[in-house]
Parts: structure tokens; C-alpha cells; sequence
């Protein structure tokens, strides 16, 4: 299996203004098709390991060889990473739904989990990923993961993902990541995390 980058579900202007089209592009035509070139290049000789989903090769990390671990832990992380960050978004997205609800209850307030995973978010080190996850107990979550890395490695289920890489935000906010994730709540869709997590 050769793995692709998937279309985005929706046009390179389909977010403005709150992502701009010109970082999308970028983002998926560069970045992401860079992560997919690079996980090919990294099993040409594991045709067995290629033969799986990357999904799977995440969530079983310590199984693989350490010869190509790090490279699967990289490249196919960030592969899947950004296939379900796009899948995270639309335009006109609407604010309602089960999780939401469920948030609404948990938080006390839907703003203060919004508070909250912002706060996660903005203050993350370096270069990595803002999660809303199932957790073991059957709760909601908020998790940081650095770099490409995946709540499924460690067997959580994840259900929204932001990128805070400065890739995703410098072009349009320059340093202000704070305003980007304010600007990403407008385009989450919470029929999409209603979905994976009934799934
Ligand atoms: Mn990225």
C-alpha cells in the first residue's frame, strides 16, 4: 500500500476568514503531503508494516522494529494527525450536538472547557497538538501531545484535535497563537466528533 494524502473534505477558502487559504494550502499541500512522502520513503523495506493502516501502525508503536519506530512515530503521526485535524473542521459549523452537551455538563460551562482547552493550547512548548479524548474512565479529556505524536499510541480516543504547530498560524496571526485558537472554535464540527465518538 502506497499512502496518500486525502483530499480535503472542503475547498482551500472554505475556512476563511478564521483560516486563511493561503496557510491552507501550504499546510496540506506541503506539510502534510511532506509527513505522507516521507512515512512511503520510510517502509520501502517493510513491505509488511505498509501493508497496514497507519492508524494501526500508530497504536502499536512498541511492536515495530526500532530500525523504522521513530520514523512511523513522525511521519505516520503526522500523517494521521492532519488526515483528522481537516476532518475536525467545516464551514458553517454549528455549536450543538451530544458532546457538546456532554461538555456543557462535565465543564459546568461549555466556556470554561472552551477556557480551558485554549489555555492547553496556547500554552503548549514547542510544536505539537491540542486534544479532546475519551478517557480509560469513560470521561472527556483535554491532552497535550508534542511533536506528531497521538493519544492512540497510549490507547486513548481521541474525538478533536487542534494543530499549534507554528505552521498552522504563523502566516495569517504571526506569533499570536491565542488568536488563531480563538478563531479555530468557529469552524470546529461537533457533528464530526459526535460521530467518532459514537463510533
Ligand atoms: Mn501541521
Amino acid at each position: 500500500m502506497t499512502y496518500e494524502t486525502p483530499k480535503l473534505p472542503y475547498a482551500y477558502n472554505a475556512l476563511e476568514p478564521y483560516l486563511d487559504e493561503e496557510t491552507l494550502k501550504i499546510h496540506h499541500g506541503k506539510h502534510h503531503k511532506a509527513y505522507t512522502d516521507k512515512l512511503n520513503a520510510a517502509l520501502t523495506d517493510h513491505p509488511d508494516l505498509a501493508q497496514k493502516d497507519a492508524e494501526y501502525l500508530i497504536a502499536h508503536l512498541g511492536d515495530l522494529p526500532e530500525s523504522v519506530r521513530t520514523k512511523v512515530r513522525n511521519f505516520g503521526g503526522g500523517h494521521i494527525n492532519h488526515t483528522f485535524f481537516w476532518e475536525s473542521m467545516k464551514k458553517d459549523a454549528v455549536q450543538q450536538g451530544a458532546i457538546v452537551d456532554e461538555i456543557t455538563s462535565q465543564w459546568g460551562s461549555f466556556d470554561a472547557f472552551k477556557e480551558e482547552f485554549s489555555n492547553s493550547a496556547a500554552t503548549l512548548f514547542g510544536s505539537g497538538w491540542t486534544w479532546l479524548v475519551r478517557k480509560h474512565d469513560n470521561t472527556l479529556g483535554i491532552m497535550n501531545t508534542l511533536n506528531q505524536d497521538s493519544p492512540i499510541t497510549n490507547n486513548i480516543k481521541p474525538l478533536l484535535v487542534i494543530d499549534v504547530w507554528e505552521h498552522a498560524y504563523y502566516l495569517k496571526y504571526r506569533q499570536a497563537r491565542a488568536d488563531f485558537i480563538a478563531a479555530w472554535w468557529n469552524v470546529v464540527d461537533w457533528q464530526k466528533v459526535d460521530e467518532r465518538d459514537a463510533a
